[in-house]
Order: structure tokens, then C-alpha cells, then sequence
């Protein structure tokens, strides 16, 4: 076996986004297209001095993560790298656990072969996270360096072997991705309270969405707590999700939310196609991520692995304020990051922090660089049988002490680039402080930049906040985990302290702002009369 260079031409389009390079599946089969990424990979973070003895390949199972992991092992051991260890023989793990592996047997980095809730398929989307060794996606300087490495790869180094044959080269080792995440899971949480919970006959639904939590989901919510096989829905991985979009949200789980919202069961819960996301629904009540991330700072001190306090906490900035609001009343610092899990781990690192969120259906904590699906629902279960209390009467009791943060989401999802371009670019540079519209005046307009309090590492225009005169916050900014055409991103929450209105849906009440909001940023001007595609 001896290592060869393979000469190669360098690709315009491998710029990472949100969460690692995302493309269409049909891009990522081009030749040489996913060796160059690789490639470059492994170069910049050499570059950067790193020495990369062990490598860890994982994936949420999607077409065709099995079938290029011969190519990717190739290139890595033909780069030096001693020790490949896969997670998974068939390449299906959730991305926390994987993470999870990253850490445990302290490795240098990694890859998740995922687009996460994208859509999967030959017709879908494929991906590659580029993970450090601490098991957290790469900082923005790494993969600025990626890309750059992209745009002038040359070749890249492989072994001259068939794909097939790699997959049994001695410096590939499987391991089984389950085991390890479910004991990790066992030792955080009061499994003892949550199978009583089970016993006393409360009702449970886990949809898995055709991904990679399935089989986690039996082996944790079944074989170890007592949880019902049938409340496990959708739990048989597929490479191609079954053509389910898997990102777990009212729009896109759309069924199942209807089931929960008539009452299926007690607690009902799903995760995206790589696990890292979550929704939490109570019997006929839906709970918006960022009061989820309330609820859990809220009672921490109820979760075994927290029972001593938590130092801070941290929410990405498009995320609602609610979480604020409940640990400034116990004492307890926030931080507010740029959307991307990537921002909060200086922040885990260095201890000031020990649970996270964002508004997009995720949260996590300090155990690992990722956030969390199954973790969140844990750590739910775990509250409920702590306290006894239903979903809805812990989110209406928060809502009672602190008011009601009405927020929601709007996406437009797909929308023409340009367009999309330009509207970002105005509305940097738009002076609308003092503007009026309808009832609302605008104190101020600004563009967040942030400077990461621990590293002083700065990464400029992150969004655009507005701030009304009268509490309403907007954020703007433009997706970077789509594929097709561009994804306008629109955030917008209020605060209520009137208990009478706290049983309004969210989108009801802050339809009159939502009117206004499309008119500052001239949604309708620039794209004509589009609505959003998604509202969460
Ligand atoms: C979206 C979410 C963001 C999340 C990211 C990755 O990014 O808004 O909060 O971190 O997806 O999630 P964007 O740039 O499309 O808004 V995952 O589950 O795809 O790793
Ligand atoms: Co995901």
C-alpha cells in the first residue's frame, strides 16, 4: 500500500456555512468534490500546527455517507492519520453522540457526514461537519482557512487501494455508537424518577423521523426507562429519511404536531435527521425552543449532572429573551452568541456556561461541543417526574412569574439570491432610527457584531437587530444551511406582562407587528407578495 497524489482542480462553492459545508447531494458526487473538501480539512488544521494522530467518521446515516467512507478513510490515513475510528459500521449516529466519541477518547477532530434536518436523498442534501478535537464544530478561522485551502487545492493524498478495502485497514476501528451515548445520558439524568413516571401510567411519543435516533431512542426511552416500543415512531433509519423533510418543528412535523395538539399523549417529543435538535410538546400545548431553554435553567438543580448550580448560561441573539429573564432572577450570567452551536463553545470551554440554546429547536450543555436532542427531552422527563407538573402548567407557571416573551420565527425559505442579497445590504446600511411605523416607532437599528469574550475572536455582521419603543425586538439575517437560492430569516418577540393575554397563540398576537415588520425591511417591495414557508 503506498500513499499516491491525486491531481485535482479546486471548486468555487466550498465555503462552510451555519453547520459545515451543505450542498446539494448531487454537487457533493461530483468528482473529486468531497476528496477536495476532505483534503483541505486536514491541511488547514496541520497548517495551524495541530498533529493529527486519530480521527473520528460519523454520519446520520444519509445516502451516500456509507458509500464514500472508503474515499474519506483513504485520505486520512494516507495524511498520517494512525487511527480512524467510525461510528457505526452503517455511518448512523446522532451528532451529539458522536461528538460525544470526539471527546471521550480524546481524539483530534472529526468528521459528521450530515446536512442535519435538510432533507436527505439523491435528491436531497449531504453535508460534512468539520469537528475540533474538543468534539465542537470548527471556529470561523478554520473554516475560513478551508475554504481558502479550497480555492487553490491543487491535489490531494490517497492510498492506492479500493474504496472497499479501506474499510478494513488496520487503523480502522468501529465502534458502537450507542452504548457509550446512552451510559453518558444514564449518568446525567434521575433515570430512577423518570421510569416511575412511566410506570404511574403517563404517555409518551418519540419521533425519530426516519433518522439517526432510533435506535438511541429505543435503547435509552424503552430498554432502560420502560418507555412503550410502540411510542417510538418512526424509529428504522433510512438513507433517505423515507422523503420526510426531518426537522422537527410545527411546520415540517406537521402530522405529528396535529396528534399531539389532539391529545396523544402526555409528553410528546422529536429530533432532526442528525439528533442535534429537538421539539418539546406537552398534551395539546406546544413549547417554543426558547422557552424550553427557560423552563430547563429554570429547574436545572432537579438534573443529577446540574445539582450543584450552573455558572451561565448563553442563548444565540435571534433566540427570545425568556431565558434571560429567569436566570437574572437566579443570579446567573447570560451570554448572547451568533446562530451556530460553534459560538458557545469558548464559552463551554472555559466554564462560563453550562447549558445553551438556540430558537431553532436546540439545546445543550457543557458535556459536549454539540447540542443535544435526546438530551433536552431527558432532561424534560427528567422535570416532569421530578415536580409533577404537566408541560403546560411548568411553561404557564414561568409565564405567571416573569411574563410572556411572545416570539416567533418566520422563514422564507428558497428565495431568489440577489434579491435576498440586496435586501441584507440595505438593511445594514438603512437609518431608520426614530422612523414610525403604524404605532411603532424605531429606537434603534443596529448590526451585531460580536467579539467572543473569551478568545476576543471577532465575527462581524451576525444580524440586524431593531428595537421598537415599546419592547418589540426584530432580528434579520440570512440562513446559511440552505441549499437552493437564498433563506431569509425573520425573528421577532415581545414582551406581556398582561396575564389575561398569555393564552394567545404567539403568531396571533404579534400578527399587527409581523405586518409592519414586512414593510421596514421591504420584503414585499423587493419580492412581491411572498409569505413565509415556515412559521415556528
Ligand atoms: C440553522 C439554525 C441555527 C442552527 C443551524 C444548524 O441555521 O437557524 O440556529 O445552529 O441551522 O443546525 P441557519 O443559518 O439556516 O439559520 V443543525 O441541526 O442543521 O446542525
Ligand atoms: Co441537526
Amino acid at each position: 500500500m503506498t500513499v499516491i497524489k491525486v491531481e485535482t482542480k479546486p471548486f468555487e462553492n466550498q465555503k462552510p456555512g451555519t453547520g459545515g459545508l451543505r450542498k446539494q447531494t448531487k454537487v457533493f458526487m461530483e468528482p473529486n468534490y468531497l476528496e477536495n473538501f476532505v483534503q483541505a480539512s486536514v491541511s488547514v488544521r496541520k497548517n495551524n500546527g495541530d498533529i493529527l494522530n486519530s480521527w473520528v467518521v460519523g454520519g446520520d446515516g444519509r445516502y451516500p455517507g456509507k458509500q464514500v467512507l472508503g474515499k474519506i478513510i483513504k485520505i486520512l490515513v494516507a495524511n498520517g492519520i494512525k487511527k480512524v475510528l467510525v461510528v457505526g459500521r452503517d455511518l448512523i449516529a446522532p451528532t451529539p453522540a458522536i461528538s460525544n466519541i470526539i471527546k471521550k477518547y480524546n481524539t483530534d477532530g472529526g468528521f459528521i457526514l450530515s446536512a442535519s434536518h435538510n432533507p436527505g436523498g439523491i435528491n436531497g442534501d449531504f453535508g460534512i461537519k468539520v469537528e475540533m478535537s474538543n468534539g465542537g464544530g470548527a471556529p470561523e478561522v478554520i473554516t475560513n482557512a478551508i475554504y481558502d485551502e479550497t480555492k487553490v487545492i491543487k491535489e490531494y493524498l490517497s492510498l492506492d487501494i479500493s474504496d472497499e478495502d479501506a474499510l478494513n485497514l488496520p487503523e480502522v476501528e468501529y465502534l458502537d455508537p450507542i452504548k457509550d451515548y446512552a451510559d453518558l445520558m444514564e449518568s446525567m439524568f434521575d433515570f430512577d424518577a423518570i421510569r416511575d413516571w412511566f410506570k404511574a401510567g403517563h404517555t409518551f411519543r418519540f419521533n425519530a423521523m426516519n433518522a439517526s435516533t432510533g435506535p438511541s431512542a429505543v435503547e435509552i426511552f424503552v430498554n432502560r426507562l420502560g418507555a412503550k416500543r410502540e411510542w417510538i415512531l418512526n424509529s428504522i433509519p433510512m438513507d433517505d429519511f423515507g422523503g420526510v423533510h426531518p426537522e422537527p418543528n410545527p411546520t415540517y412535523a406537521k402530522d405529528f404536531f396535529d396528534d399531539m395538539m389532539n391529545g396523544m399523549a402526555d409528553f410528546g417529543c422529536a429530533c432532526d435527521g442528525d439528533g442535534d435538535r429537538n421539539m418539546i410538546l406537552g398534551n395539546k400545548f406546544y413549547v417554543i425552543p426558547s422557552d424550553c431553554l427557560a423552563i430547563m435553567t429554570k429547574y436545572h438543580k432537579l438534573v443529577p449532572y446540574y445539582k450543584n448550580g450552573l455558572s451561565g448560561v448563553a442563548r444565540s441573539i435571534p433566540t427570545s429573551s425568556s431565558v434571560d429573564r429567569v436566570a437574572k432572577s437566579m443570579g446567573l450570567d447570560v451570554y448572547n452568541t451568533p446562530t451556530g452551536w460553534k459560538f458557545f463553545a469558548s464559552l463551554l470551554d472555559a466554564g462560563k456556561i453550562n447549558l445553551c440554546g438556540e430558537e431553532s429547536f436546540g439545546q445543550g450543555g457543557d458535556y459536549i461541543r454539540e447540542k443535544d436532542g435526546i438530551f433536552a427531552i431527558l432532561f424534560w422527563l427528567n422535570i416532569l417526574a421530578r415536580t409533577g407538573k404537566t408541560v403546560e402548567e411548568l411553561v404557564r407557571e414561568m409565564w405567571n412569574e416573569n411574563g410572556r416573551i411572545f416570539y416567533s420565527q418566520y422563514s422564507y425559505e428558497g428565495v431568489d439570491k440577489e434579491k435576498a442579497t440586496k435586501l441584507w445590504e440595505d438593511m445594514k446600511v438603512a437609518n431608520i432610527d426614530g422612523k414610525k411605523y403604524g404605532n411603532f416607532e424605531i429606537s434603534k437599528k443596529e448590526v451585531f457584531d460580536y467579539t467572543d469574550p473569551v478568545n476576543g475572536e471577532v465575527s462581524k455582521a451576525q444580524g440586524v437587530q431593531i428595537l421598537t419603543k415599546d419592547n418589540v425586538r426584530i432580528f434579520f439575517r440570512l440562513s446559511g444551511t440552505g441549499t437552493v437560492g437564498a433563506t431569509i430569516r425573520l425573528y421577532i418577540e415581545k414582551y406581556e406582562n398582561d396575564a389575561s393575554k398569555f393564552s394567545l397563540p404567539a403568531r396571533e398576537y404579534l400578527k399587527d407587528i409581523y405586518v409592519l415588520v414586512d414593510e421596514i425591511l421591504g420584503i414585499k417591495e423587493i419580492f412581491g407578495d411572498i409569505k413565509p414557508s415556515a412559521i415556528n
